[in-house]
């Protein structure tokens, strides 16, 4: 190419009809997202056993995405709403916003009344970059963040793309598969300077599946007020973890009752399975009404440059539904369904892998982790024959999405991973 458009230069081409190097020849090739890039192999694959457990995206029994009922029954009412296609204002639906923080504070909480600055979000992902810009510009101690390792792949991206410094503290235990809890309370009592921020996973720990117990979430509070370390928390599976959304919202509840000014990152995406709706909510606690009035002034304008105001069809789903008590209701029924029927795929694979297959190694992890994952313990070698000779998908870390197990294909999930122990796919 290059040699080319020299050689049509000198040859006395006009230079308007030139091509010369591309403005993106320098680019490099990145590598594919450590987790959507599974979906993006898995679609690729044609063998009809094939299995996708690497995306956290709950599935039914049949192996199908899942459409709740009381979704269903929301859309209709709106849609004989006839509603309008107007912009939202900036902070999004304030009926769903409010709606969404009394889902997580609780409805008695203290600062409901006092001050929660909020804002609707582009789901999960939206909800941490605004809250991570938010703190790289106005909090006012540090620029250092602690993810527990490991932790959801993309925190680091969204931190650092924010202008944080990135670091971890210890959480998951590879020997026991369960949390590290004294080298949790070791690191962020001496390693993490005072002041830094600490992001917490307030229920089913993404991708471990391990959770402190409440009396261990009450020491790590006390360890924060301690260490005057700021807690952000990422709420992205409320309800996935215990089937109930309000036992799920027990850490959240807890440093907020301890006094904490929390930062709270709220998904709707998998507990009322609104993937693509992208539906979030990101809330602050501030001191008064008059400090949550300059806080929300500062949430547009760090919002208004990125995308000017939110979506607004999932934001009406999502408010229908917590606004409407008989939905809701129906709605915390669908929630303890899809946390159920993963307990049952978790007891399932365990009684196959132990007693049908016995497969060696201990598997009680698969029944004891929470949530929609679990975190097999498997090597990324064995994950890379799973997907080439088995068409098994998952992520590298041997994390599977428990949701995308069924009655069907159960059994053929077993056998190949018992086959990638033993050697023998
Ligand atoms: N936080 C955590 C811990 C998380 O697992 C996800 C999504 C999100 C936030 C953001 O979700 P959103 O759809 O923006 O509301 N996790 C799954 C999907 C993904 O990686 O995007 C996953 O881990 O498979």
């Amino acid at each position: 190419m290059l040699a080319a458009s020299f050689t049509r230069r000198s040859a006395g081409v006009g230079a308007g009809v030139l091509r010369s190097l591309s403005t993106w020849s320098a680019v490099p090739a990145g590598p594919p997202d450590a987790i959507l890039g599974v979906t993006e192999a898995f679609k690729a694959d044609k063998d009809p056993r094939k299995i996708n457990l690497g995306v956290g995206a709950y599935r039914d029994d049949q192996g199908k995405p899942y459409v709740l009922d009381c979704v269903k029954k929301a859309e209709s009412i709106l849609e004989a709403s006839k509603p309008d296609k107007e912009y939202l204002p900036i902070t999004g639906h304030a009926e769903f916003t409010k709606n969404a923080v009394k889902l997580a504070y609780g409805a008695d909480s203290t600062p409901l009344k006092a001050g929660i600055s909020s804002t609707q979000s582009i789901s999960g992902t939206g909800a941490l970059r605004i809250g991570a810009a938010f703190l790289a510009r106005h909090y006012p101690h540090s620029k250092v963040v602690y993810l527990p390792s490991p932790s959801w792949g993309n925190h680091v991206p969204i931190f650092r793309d924010s202008g944080f410094e990135v670091r971890n503290y210890t959480y998951f235990d590879p020997t026991t598969l369960g949390l590290n809890f004294e080298g949790l309370k070791a690191d962020l009592l001496t390693k993490a300077p005072e002041n830094s921020v600490v992001l917490l996973h307030a229920c089913a720990h993404n991708p471990t599946g391990v959770d402190p117990t409440p009396e261990q979430w009450a020491e790590i509070s006390d360890i924060c007020k301690e260490r005057k370390l700021f807690p952000f928390f990422d709420m992205a599976y409320q309800g996935f973890a215990s089937g109930s959304t309000s036992r799920d919202a027990f850490a959240v509840r807890h440093f907020v009752s301890q006094g904490h000014q929390i930062a709270l990152c709220q998904s709707f995406a998998k507990n009322m399975g609104l993937y693509g709706e992208r539906v979030g909510a990101f809330s602050l606690v501030t001191a008064d009404p008059e400090e949550k009035a300059r806080v929300d002034s500062q949430l547009k304008i760090i919002i208004r440059p990125m995308y000017s105001n939110p979506p607004v069809h999932g934001a009406r789903i999502a408010n229908t539904i917590l606004a409407n008590e008989d939905l809701y209701t129906q709605w915390e029924g669908e929630v303890k369904g899809m946390a159920d029927r993963i307990i049952t795929m978790r007891e399932k694979l365990h009684n196959i892998l132990t007693h049908d297959l016995k497969t060696p190694g201990d598997w009680g992890h698969i029944k004891s982790q929470i949530g929609m994952f679990s975190f097999t313990g498997l090597k990324k070698a064995q994950t890379v024959a799973l997907a080439d000779k088995a068409h098994v998908y998952m992520t590298a870390d041997g994390r599977i999405s428990m949701a995308g197990l069924n009655a069907s294909n159960i059994a053929y999930f077993a056998e190949s991973v018992d086959g990638a122990v033993k050697g023998t796919l």
